[in-house]
């Protein structure tokens, strides 16, 4: 692709709070399709419709374009979401998390992460020795922004999806976050479940391991959900991580297994 790339963003609230924000990577002919669909669905949000929306359309600097690929894709099967944290912290270690690094994760996100005790627009990020917290405003978090899937990469991944039956918006936007995520070389692991009340899935992601969904990482109902990014031990510069994290554009041309 040699024509320019956009990052389309939206971002929407309610009530004064975040409500829902997604992106795109895209070409100048698909941003109006890609806009509209995105202001319809912070519209229909379960948890209400969105009271302010905000578009953004921001063209990127091409030279800072970075090539990547989806990690690949596998479910484990948990009973409740009790198992499926302790099947989470499991992963954490496999992927050299300490144990204390996973447990204050996952306790965070359970007590809502952020200090009013609701979710957090963006992510924490935590040391992944010590479990303590690195990100500078709690309240909001850290973003992984700027990254998208090619046309053909999207149409091929939502083919492999279908086939598993696994081809929600959850799912793919998921995969496309986690390989920005893991692109990033000062972040090890990633930790996840959604602010959805309805949607109970989550996922720990990591390069050793492909991105590892869990069927159940909360009850149905439960709103507060959230994101870890554990950052590696003797990662220098923290400034350097959200830079790369928030603001260099990654297009993901090429996909993973998506296996069962
Ligand atoms: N960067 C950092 N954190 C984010 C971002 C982002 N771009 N987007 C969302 N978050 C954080 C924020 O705290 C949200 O409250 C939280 O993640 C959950 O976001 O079946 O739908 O969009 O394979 O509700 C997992 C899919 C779905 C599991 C996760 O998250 C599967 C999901 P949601
Ligand atoms: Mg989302
Ligand atoms: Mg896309
Ligand atoms: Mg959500």
């Amino acid at each position: 692709m040699n024509e320019t790339l956009y990052s389309l963003r939206m971002h929407a609230s309610r009530g004064g709070e975040h409500l829902s924000g997604a992106e795109e990577l895209t070409t100048q002919p698909h941003l109006e399709t890609l806009a509209a669909a995105l202001v319809r669905r912070a519209l229909g949000h379960p948890r209400g419709a969105a009271e302010s929306i905000q578009i953004t359309v921001e063209a990127v600097d091409a030279g800072r374009v970075r090539r990547g690929v989806l990690p690949d894709l596998r479910t484990l099967s948990v009973t409740d979401f009790r198992q499926g944290r302790k099947a989470a912290a499991a992963l954490l270690e496999t992927a050299g998390i300490s144990a204390l690094a996973a447990t204050a994760a996952i306790t965070a996100l359970e007590k809502g992460a952020s200090p009013s005790g609701k979710s957090m627009r963006g992510a924490m990020l935590i040391d992944a020795t010590s479990g303590k917290r690195l990100e500078p405003d709690a309240s909001r978090g850290v973003r992984a922004s700027r990254m998208g899937l090619t046309p053909g990469a999207a149409a091929l991944l939502r083919e492999r999806l279908s086939a598993r039956g696994l081809d929600n918006p959850h799912v793919r936007e998921a995969l496309v976050l986690a390989a920005k995520v893991l692109s990033v070389p000062g972040i090890a692991a990633e930790l996840c479940w959604s602010d959805d009340p309805d949607y109970t899935a989550g996922y720990v992601a990591a390069l050793q391991l492909g991105y590892v969904r869990l069927t159940h990482l909360k009850p149905v109902g439960e709103e507060r959900g959230g994101r870890a990014f554990f950052v590696r031990p003797g990662h220098g510069d923290i400034n350097g991580i959200i830079e790369q994290l928030e603001r260099s554009p990654l297009l993901i041309d090429e996909i993973g297994a998506i296996g069962g």
